[in-house]
């Protein structure tokens, strides 16, 4: 199991993003893939509190449930782009 988990659904642009990102830096990580359906998104609303996506989780970072691509970028290069 990677450190790293995305929540995420194909096709959405925000995600492909994060991924980008994840790939650009040579990080491992998991995915789960949330349901269409907003009302079925339990798992990524326990983590985050909402149920947009993209989610990351970095336990080890402290991170457990960043929203927002933007932030979730910022965060990965921040921590990530001098080890990569
Ligand atoms: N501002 C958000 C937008 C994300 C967004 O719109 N994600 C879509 C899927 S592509 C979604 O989950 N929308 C439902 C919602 O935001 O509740 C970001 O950049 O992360």
């Amino acid at each position: 199991m990677a450190d790293i988990t995305l929540y995420e659904l194909p096709g959405c642009p925000y995600c492909a993003k994060v991924i980008d990102t994840l790939e650009q830096l040579g990080l491992e990580y998991d995915t789960v893939e949330v349901p269409s359906d907003h009302a079925e998104r339990t798992e990524v609303k326990e983590v985050s509190g909402q149920t947009g996506v993209p989610v990351i989780v970095d336990e080890a970072h402290g991170v457990n449930g960043m929203d927002e691509s933007d932030d979730i970028v910022e965060y990965l290069e921040r921590t990530y782009a001098a080890e990569a």
